[in-house]
């Protein structure tokens, strides 16, 4: 296939002859048949919760493809979901949509999801550090005290979440997960998170990239516990820049800081209607990631 002169930016799949299985802020699922679901990254992009009215170009496909980099990496540890990416052997009726879905589609096998979000933190930030600065704690677990934020924990937590009716995550402890998937299922759960998110975090610092959380979520398919979802995106994880990282503050997203700057600097009161980009803010943002698709992967984009 010859490459795309232009590369319209994708805000809204429209297949009206499938049925959507499941809907997020930047993804969509949808039913194929019992089997397999067909999963496809948009460009849109959230910021403070709210999609804005401008996409990213290259956005789905760098999400697509940081997954599928990650899903090979992590093959001899985990099973994964992935059928396929390669659009010329999806099957009709998906098939005919091949131009739009290409390098930012999977066809996946369906799983029955465990009902946990599994959270993994290397480094505190976030929530984890509003947490410890009023009780010690992450999670429930006790941490050593005199932790600056940013700084990386002992050892990577465990934090696990489960999804609130608001949408929002809400965390739970490890006790409470055993009681939803039981003690074999979580300790499992528990116990792969931690050694993939090790593996893959020890993998990108050498290549200049901090990820100091991330989330995952695991399926049971016929090859057992099963990798799901998206994977060790920007999306799904704290990626920041190595260069830059200096404990005591807050630290630049590798992926956002433009967006973030921009929303705060024309004072947008964080209620709907999120606003558009301007093009030069939505352009750089882009850059920012094909430049973590570059660093992690050494790839180019494959568009
Ligand atoms: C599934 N989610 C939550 C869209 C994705 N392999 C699977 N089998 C059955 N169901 C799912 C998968 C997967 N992956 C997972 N929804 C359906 C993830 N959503 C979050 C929002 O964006």
């Amino acid at each position: 296939m010859s490459p795309k002169l232009l590369d319209p930016v994708l805000l809204q799949t429209d297949f009206p002859d499938l049925k959507l299985h499941a809907s997020g802020k930047v993804r969509d699922v949808y039913h194929l048949d019992n089997e397999r679901l067909l999963f496809v990254a948009s460009d849109r992009i959230s910021a403070f919760d709210y999609i804005l009215a401008t996409g990213i170009p290259h956005k789905g496909r760098v999400l697509t493809q940081i997954s599928r980099f990650w899903f090979d990496f992590l093959t001899g540890i985990v099973p994964n979901h992935v059928v396929t990416a390669d659009v010329a052997r999806y099957p009709e009726p998906i098939r005919k949509y091949a131009d739009l879905l290409t390098g930012r589609s999977m066809l996946v096998q369906r799983a029955e999801m465990f009902p946990v979000e599994c959270v993994v933190r290397g480094y505190i930030s976030g929530s984890a550090w509003k947490e410890y600065k009023a009780t010690g704690t992450v999670g429930g677990i006790d941490l050593p005290s005199g932790l600056q934020e940013s700084d990386a924990f002992p050892e990577p937590i465990f934090t696990p979440a489960t999804k609130a009716v608001s949408g929002h995550d809400e965390n739970i402890s490890f006790e409470q997960m055993t009681k939803t998937v039981g003690e074999e299922a979580a300790t499992q759960l528990r116990d792969i998170t931690l050694k993939i998110y090790k593996k893959a975090a020890a993998y990108a610092r050498q290549r200049g990239i901090i990820i100091a959380d991330t989330k995952f979520e695991f399926g049971r398919t016929a090859k057992g516990i099963t990798l799901a979802d998206e994977v060790l995106t920007p999306d799904s994880s704290r990626f920041w820049p190595a260069d830059k990282y200096t404990p005591g503050r807050s630290q630049e997203s590798y992926d956002k800081q433009y967006v973030r700057d921009y929303l705060e600097q024309i004072r947008w009161n964080k209620q709907p209607p999120a606003p558009a980009l301007p093009a030069e803010v939505a352009q750089r943002t882009s850059e920012k990631y094909l430049e973590a698709y570059f660093q992690l992967t050494g790839r180019k984009l494959d568009v």
